[in-house]
Parts: C-alpha cells; structure tokens; sequence
C-alpha cells in the first residue's frame, strides 16, 4: 500500500542520542551509571511535519536505528507495515537481525521489535499530526483521559561515588534500609501524588525487603504495593516471600527467572505474578499462559514493536483474563508522551503503570504537558504525541552524551568498579 502524490513522503530522519544525568539506583545486576541514554528519533516530511519517537541509545541499536534512518526517506509515513519489512530486510544486511541486550537484565533474540518502536511511535505521531487529532484517537480513542501512574522506590546510594555530573550527592539521598525506603516513598508521593507504590528488589536479602513492604504498609495503608526484584530469588523463597506479604502486595514482579519458574511459584500461592522478564515478546505468550505462570504481563511500547503492537498485546491479555501493566526503563518525555497515549486508549489496563520520570532532572521536551498530578498524567488532546522538542535542551543532552564517556547501559560493569565482588543476583536468594 503507497500513498498517492498528494501524500506526505518521509524526507528526512535524525536519530540524535543524549544523555541525562541519573542517580545511583540499585537493582539485581548493578546500580544505575551516572548517565542513562536514550535516542531521540525525528521523521520529517516533504510537508514540513515533524513526528517524535524515542528509544534506549546503547550503541548496537544506535547502529541498527541509523541503518534504518538512512533507508526511509521515501517511503510513506502511514505505511507502518512496509516500515517493519524494511526494518527486517535492513537488520538482515547489516547486523543479520541478531538480538539485543539491555542492562544485561534482559536479552530480546530479535532486534526487530525494539529498533522498529521509534519509527512507528515517530510516524504515528506525524500521521495524528496530519489528521489534527491526537495518537490515542490512532489506537482506537482513549478511554480515560488520565493515565494513573505508580511511583517507583529504588534502594539508593547517596550518590555516585566520585562523580561530578550532580555534585556527590543528589537531591534524594541514602535509601539503604526500611526507614529510607519509607522517607523516599513520602517524596514521591508529596511530590507527585502517586496512589501505588513498586519498590526495586533484588538488591537485599528477601527478608529486609520484605521489611521494607511491610514499612511502607505501615506508612501507606491504603496504597497498593508491589516488590520487584527482577528474578533474585528461588522458586522456593519466592513461594515464602508470597506468603509472608499475601494480602500485603497486589503483585510480585518477576520474584523468580523464567517461564518454568515462575509456574512453580504461581502454582503454590494466590498472591499474583507479574513480569517485564520471562514475557517479553509474542512467542513467549502461549507458553506462559499454557503453564499458568503470570497473571499480570507488563508491557512496554519500546520492547514490544511499538503502539500497535503493544494494543494487540493487551487484546492478548483481555483474551486470556490476564491483569495488564506497564513496564519502565529511564526515560524522557517523548517516551512518556507515548506511554500515556497507549495506556489511555488500552480498555483493560487493569493496574498504574510503572515510571522512572520522577528519577531524572533534565529533559528534551517544551514543560507543561505532561505533568503529574494526583500520580496520573493527563492525556495530551491536541495533535500527534502533543509534545514538542525543545531544541536547545536536545543540543544540551546530546552534548552531555558526546562527552559523558557512557555508550550503553552497563549496571554490573559500573556496579564492579565500585565493589570488584560483585556478581548480579539472579536467583542467589
Ligand atoms: O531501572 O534498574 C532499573 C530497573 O530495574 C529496570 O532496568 C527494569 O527493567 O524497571 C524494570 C523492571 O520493572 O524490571
Ligand atoms: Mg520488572
């Protein structure tokens, strides 16, 4: 399918990678580098429209995201199925489509799904644009018009040891034990009114983080909880840890690794099972639902092949009476524009989605759109994602990534330069 003469074609597209200041945030394979990367993608057309996207900038994908740049002017924007068979023939010549590794916490056997997300976000968004109505109207119309987001605690140094990109210390401290946890969540939810809160595990032993829930029970007793720590524990200690906080969290995410094991836990507890891990692509749906080993799946526009994509997914999950949430990495605020877009128009968006946004402290969009209140974000109604780049604070952060030295995400490499001993913690409790 080709749009006639009078259509809009892609004219030009610019990947620019940035880089913005992160703090020391702990997790089951490292911490947090001082820098996180993302890559802001644009799509011009011959008609002067401008459509956003955006996506992680570790420097295998940057490579894959250029070779599909170079490759689309031509084409038409609203030919998101030509998109993706590009994107395929073009992984095939120059990378032969292997996968990709993020953070080293998750690998995706093919790299299609994550470099085409940009370029379908980018051109959904021009597409809106033209049509003067905004991306959730492109997904079938939302069905609220604020998306609830839940506040994200991590444990945390105070700050990067040696670092100079915030000072040594950033503005929300130590949060190594029970009563940190509970002061950090206070912040969050003066801060941005969030009505659920997700604690990082996989940091702690089992025991201090399960303190850690019942702390924030204690504080919030009316507050949704969840504890994540990203596969850290054994199917055993999982099933001991459900137990213990049965009636206390509305979900575990990920408590132990892999489809298999997560059947064993599910099978033992009522307490339900979330992932971002062990389902992270469609091949991996019908194994996970034959063996009834999540209730809950996250999804997540950037691992999933985009918005369409990640609509099709949540049929999925209706379909087969599975919960629906939204998985995070750190991010800016096209990502978040695409977030919201996608959560209002997704009918069985059954829990708040998860954010890292309250984490950073610089971004590359105009402010005012998308702000939180009440821990929801309103839906943007005007045209396209509704958010605009603010070009002086996008040459900022691509500055901040030419010299910040960081080309990918590596929490365990940064983590062992600080503690040469480390090893991540997958399964360890
Ligand atoms: O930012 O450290 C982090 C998180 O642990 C992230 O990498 C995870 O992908 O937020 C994610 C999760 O829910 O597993
Ligand atoms: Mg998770």
């Amino acid at each position: 399918m080709s749009g006639g003469p009078h259509h809009s074609r892609i004219s030009k597209v610019v990947v620019t990678p940035v880089a913005f200041a992160d703090p020391p945030l702990l997790n089951v394979v490292g911490v947090h580098q001082p820098w996180a990367l993302r890559a802001i993608v644009e799509i011009h057309t011959d008609t002067g429209l401008v459509g956003l996207g955006e996506t992680y900038a570790d420097e295998t994908h940057l490579a894959r995201l250029d070779a599909v740049a170079a490759a689309l002017p031509g084409t038409d924007p609203y030919d998101t199925h030509g998109l993706r068979r590009l994107v395929v023939d073009v992984l095939g010549k120059e990378t032969g489509g292997a996968g990709a590794s993020f953070g080293g916490m998750l690998d995706v056997s093919s790299a299609v799904d994550t470099v085409y997300s940009p370029f379908e976000v980018a051109c959904l968004d021009l597409v809106a644009r033209e049509a003067d109505r905004p991306v959730s109207d492109l997904l079938g119309g939302a069905v609220r018009d604020r998306v609830p987001f839940s506040g994200y605690l991590f444990y945390k140094w105070v700050g990067h040891p040696g670092s100079t990109n915030n000072g040594p210390d950033d503005a929300w401290g130590e949060a190594l034990n029970p009563d940190q946890i509970v002061a950090q969540a206070n912040r969050m939810v003066d801060g941005w009114g969030f009505g659920s809160l997700k604690l990082k595990g996989g940091v702690f032993h089992p025991d201090e983080e399960c303190a850690a829930i019942e702390a924030l029970r204690d504080a919030f007793p009316d507050l949704p909880l969840r504890l994540d720590p990203n596969g850290a524990w054994t199917p055993e200690t999982s099933v001991k840890v459900a137990e213990r906080l049965a009636g206390v969290v509305e979900y575990l995410e990920d408590p132990t690794p892999g489809i298999e094991g997560m059947a064993q836990v599910a099978a033992r507890t009522d307490v339900p099972l979330a992932t971002n891990m062990c389902v992270i692509a469609f091949e991996h749906l019908k194994p996970a639902i034959a063996a009834d080993a999540v209730q809950i799946v996250l999804s997540d526009h950037h691992l999933w092949g985009g918005l369409r994509r990640s609509a099709l997914l949540g049929g999925i999950t209706d379909t087969f009476g599975m919960g629906l949430s939204m998985h995070s990495n750190s991010h800016l605020g096209v990502s978040l524009a695409a977030m919201v877009h996608l959560a209002a128009a997704t009918p069985n968006l059954t829990y708040a989605c998860d954010t890292h946004y309250p984490w950073k402290t610089q971004d590359v969009v105009r402010p005012g759109v998308l702000d939180f209140e009440d821990g929801a974000v309103a839906v943007p109604t005007g045209p396209g994602l509704g958010v605009e780049l603010d070009r002086d604070l996008l040459g900022e952060l691509h500055e901040q990534y030419l010299t910040c030295g960081v080309r990918r995400r590596e929490d365990t490499v940064y983590m062992r330069s600080i503690h040469p001993d480390f090893t991540p913690n997958t399964s360890r409790w």
